[in-house]
């Protein structure tokens, strides 16, 4: 891919600029007790450029060729606060081309998010960071389980100081496939041992079930972030286990950051459904109580 064309096309969202669809509101306005009580810089960063662009969107980027990733930045960039990947999914990977897409994405003012669920013992983790992916070199957040022990976390974090950069790991709470064996007791205890450590963003929780998600946000309180997949303005099942719940009720629920990957990367418009995937997440934010 050539990266003139990838820079001349997407072009960056200032908050200045108000995002492409409105006015300009500040975060603190639009997020409330979130934007007070957040102690990470990542997530004041993530509130400030989902505020200017209107959109609550993270964009699963699950396409499998480098082509394909590079037209999806340039149609959807500006409509998207967050770009989460699977690096290990792309048939064509190459590190240039990489390292390209990830220049392509900081354009676009997007946060990387690397969904390679990390769970094993910390120097271990911290070893995965690096290898032929090079995770912690352009990577703004990775997910974890605790299955392994908080020792996850601090492994993640060692992974990022090792190449002078920081990160914040988001510590599944909730999973949105049916059968899934994160149990409430379970969840309950991620919460509470990944709510007092600075190393955590915060939680993944499930979109698709609005009450389960209710109850996740009142065991998180108001400073962690929770990001929650399973969701689609189609609601119901999805392909291989996966369950749908809508957007706008995520939010309401306490979801500060909807992810969704077919919803966008497979609509025959990938530009209009991301604009309204936007706004359904937005609203969600403008009319939610807590
Ligand atoms: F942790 C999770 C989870 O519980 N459910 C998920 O679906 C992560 N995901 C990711 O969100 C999954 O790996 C996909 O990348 C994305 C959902 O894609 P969809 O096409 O919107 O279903």
């Amino acid at each position: 891919m050539n990266m003139m064309f990838v820079c001349q096309t997407a072009r960056a969202t200032t908050i200045e600029e108000g995002g492409p669809t409105g006015p300009t509101m500040e975060p603190a306005d639009a997020w409330g007790r979130r934007w007070v009580n957040a102690t990470s810089t990542l997530a004041k960063r993530y509130m400030e450029v989902a505020t200017a662009k209107r959109s609550l969107v993270c964009l699963a980027a699950d396409r499998n060729t480098m082509a394909g990733l590079f037209s999806l930045i340039e149609e959807v960039g500006d409509h998207v606060a967050a770009l989460k990947t699977h690096v290990d999914l792309v048939d064509d990977w190459t590190a240039d081309a990489w390292s390209d897409f990830c220049r392509a994405a900081q354009h676009a003012n997007l946060l990387i998010f690397e969904d390679r669920k990390f769970a094993d013992i910390g120097k271990i983790s911290r070893a995965q960071m690096a290898g032929i992916y090079d995770i912690r070199s352009w990577s703004d957040l990775v997910t974890a389980h605790l299955i392994s022990g908080p020792d996850v976390v601090d492994g993640l974090q060692a992974g990022w100081d090792d190449v002078g950069r920081s990160g914040g790991v988001l510590l599944l709470a909730q999973m949105s496939s049916r059968g899934n064996l994160l149990h409430p007791a379970y969840t309950t205890e991620v919460v509470e041992k990944g709510a007092s450590h600075s190393g955590v963003f915060g939680f993944i929780g499930n979109g698709s079930r609005p009450a389960e998600l209710k109850a996740l946000r009142e065991a998180v309180g108001d400073e962690k972030m929770i990001w929650t997949p399973g969701v689609n303005l189609a609601v119901g099942d999805g392909e291989m286990g996966q369950r749908y719940g809508d957007p706008t009720e995520a939010v309401m629920a306490g979801s500060d950051c909807i992810i969704v990957g077919s919803g966008i990367h497979k609509a025959s418009d990938p530009k209009q459904a991301a604009q309204a995937y936007a706004e359904a997440s937005w609203s969600g934010l403008l009319n939610r109580t807590g």
